[in-house]
């Protein structure tokens, strides 16, 4: 390999075998490491970025989380996503590959954040969203003068080829049905890897309504899960996607703003679409720690007045809370965890503030000398990584675990089930805490034997609708998804899941 001119390779390459990877965290080897979690979502990124390589050509998707990965082999092309908790392994997967004469293209967030940090490790790296990057890159490589670097500027996601779902194997996720309709968020949280992800560009976008219904339409079985930052962003969109998908006998997870759900009555059109739980950030219930955070959109928001509009559309709540911003204090654990249990909700994710590099939190704390390490394995949300005000690291750390122990006591699993008006909400809450938080071993147990996708249909039950009247009643289907639907013959009523 030459190099010709300034950032670019004399590099013409005749591909023939590609390998898309996804390096497991280094967290894999740790106390915490909870092989659920990480079998439930496949590489939906990589398989967005296969779209655009030629079928024709030999291509494997690799996800270290859920198999080994096969390191004897040498392709000619590798793509490696780099989140910043598996960038360590990411990059001496790429060493790997390059000491064996493949071309290693590194791309995702936290290359994104830190592109000189990668750049050593890679042939080229990208920054931002790959869908109109590497299409652009493959042309350039086809010529022999790849960039070492490309920057994405053009955000749409309009006519973007059917994403290779067929090398996912979805037998090995619980649930194989991830997908995203948009991409970013209409909101500026300082903490938030967003602003920095969509530098340079668009930073909230959504797919056509008629194309997203198609991409719904092609996956098998009836649930699903909407990764998107915030599915209620674009209202419009959001309106005419879950009219759409109306009479679709779907049921779906996805996450959304506190603002949003009070806003209107689109949340009304997602539990009549199918929406069962979503995930809501809350993150602090002080209204200082939300300015500080730039979080305006939960300012003055009623929490209970959510989580009460929820309840009464039978849709569970998977609350988001940040520990340990500014003005928190060693309090803050028991506050937080007594609102969420007496207010019902269902499952809770706790984090300890990360800054992640490349947002605005970051570059504060850098400023004020705050950052105590640069290991990133310890930017997991569950390590203290930079100085606190209110309390001490050790204090904030305790208090972290002792949030998640105490949320998940059968006594509070059972006191935030019985917050719920309607009998069948209640179990639904119990069985779906329980069965995510206190079921460690059988998990790890089903995962071994291969009998994941087994527990799709308990799953899809768990989810099925409280209310009557949130029930996907078949209504007209508008005129905008009709020849969506038709075209790809979906049926009113899909069959559970089968594979
Ligand atoms: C699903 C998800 C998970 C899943 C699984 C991820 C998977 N299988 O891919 C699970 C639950 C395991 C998970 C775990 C964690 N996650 Co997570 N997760 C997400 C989530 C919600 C969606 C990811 C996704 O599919 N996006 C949609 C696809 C289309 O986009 P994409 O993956 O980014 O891929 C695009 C680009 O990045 C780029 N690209 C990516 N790789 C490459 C490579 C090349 C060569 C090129 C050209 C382009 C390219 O092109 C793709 C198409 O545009 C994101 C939030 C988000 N909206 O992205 C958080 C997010 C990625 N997670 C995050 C975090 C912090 C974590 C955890 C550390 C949390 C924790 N406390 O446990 C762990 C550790 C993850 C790890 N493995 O290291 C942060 C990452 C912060 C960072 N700077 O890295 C995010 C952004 C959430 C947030 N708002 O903070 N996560
Ligand atoms: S609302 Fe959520 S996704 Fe949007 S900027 Fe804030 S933290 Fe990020």
């Amino acid at each position: 390999m030459v190099l010709k001119e300034e950032g670019t390779l004399n590099n013409r390459r005749s591909l023939k075998k590609i390998k898309l990877i996804l390096p497991a965290l280094t967290e894999a080897t740790s106390p915490y490491w909870r092989p659920i979690k990480y079998s439930l979502f496949p590489p939906l990124g990589l398989a967005t970025l296969a779209a655009y390589l030629d079928p024709d050509l030999d291509i494997s998707l690799q996800d270290e989380h859920v198999e080994k990965l096969e390191l004897n082999d040498q392709p000619d092309l590798v793509i490696i996503q780099v989140y910043i908790t598996n960038a360590y392994r990411a990059y001496q997967i790429a060493d790997h590959y390059r000491a064996r004469g493949s071309y290693v293209a590194l791309g995702g967030l936290h290359v994104t954040s830190l592109p000189e940090e990668a750049a050593p490790h890679a042939d080229t790296v990208f920054i931002g969203p790959g869908e109109h990057t590497f299409p652009q890159f493959l042309k350039d490589l086809a010529t022999g003068a790849p960039r070492r670097r490309y920057e994405s500027s053009v955000r749409t996601l309009e006519g973007l080829p059917p994403i290779r779902r067929d090398l996912i194997q979805r037998q090995r996720y619980l649930v194989p049905n991830s997908i995203v309709v948009s991409r970013g968020c209409p909101h500026h949280c300082t903490f938030c890897y967003k602003d920095g992800f969509f530098a340079g560009g668009r930073s909230f976008y959504t797919q056509l309504v008629d194309d997203a219904l198609a991409e719904i339409a092609r996956l098998p079985g009836r649930h699903l899960y909407f990764l998107d930052d915030h599915l209620f962003g674009n209202v419009r969109f959001a309106r005419d996607l879950f009219c759409g998908m109306r009479g679709m006998g779907r049921v779906f997870q996805g996450a959304a703003t506190v603002d949003s759900i009070l806003r209107d009555d689109v949340i009304e059109d997602a539990a009549a679409a199918g929406l069962r739980s979503l995930f809501v950030g809350f993150e602090t219930l002080s209204s200082n720690a939300l300015q500080g955070a730039g979080k305006r959109q939960n300012l003055g928001r009623s929490y209970r007045e959510v989580v009460r509009r929820l309840d009464s559309l039978g849709i569970m709540i998977n609350g988001s809370f940040v520990f340990g911003l500014d003005g928190d204090d060693p309090d803050v654990f028991r506050r937080t965890v007594d609102w969420a249990v007496e207010v019902g909700i269902t499952t809770a994710t706790f984090h300890i503030l990360t800054p992640y590099p490349g947002t605005a939190l970051f570059n504060d704390m850098a400023a004020q000398d705050r950052i105590v390490t640069r290991n990133w394995d310890l930017y997991d949300t569950r390590n203290v990584v930079y100085r606190t005000s209110c309390m001490s690291p050790e204090e904030l750390k305790r208090g972290y675990d002792w949030a998640y122990e105490d949320f998940y006591r059968w006594t509070n699993i059972f006191k935030a089930a019985s917050a719920h008006n309607s009998v069948k909400h209640r179990l639904k809450h119990f069985f779906y805490s329980a069965g995510w938080k206190k079921f460690e071993r059988a998990w790890d147990l089903v995962i071994r034997i291969k009998q994941l996708s087994q527990l799709r249909p308990i799953l899809e039950a768990v989810l099925a609708p409280v209310n009557p009247t949130t029930e996907p009643a078949p209504k007209a289907l508008t005129q905008k998804s009709l020849p969506v639907l038709n075209n790809l013959s979906v049926t009113k009523t899909l069959p559970a899941t089968t594979d």
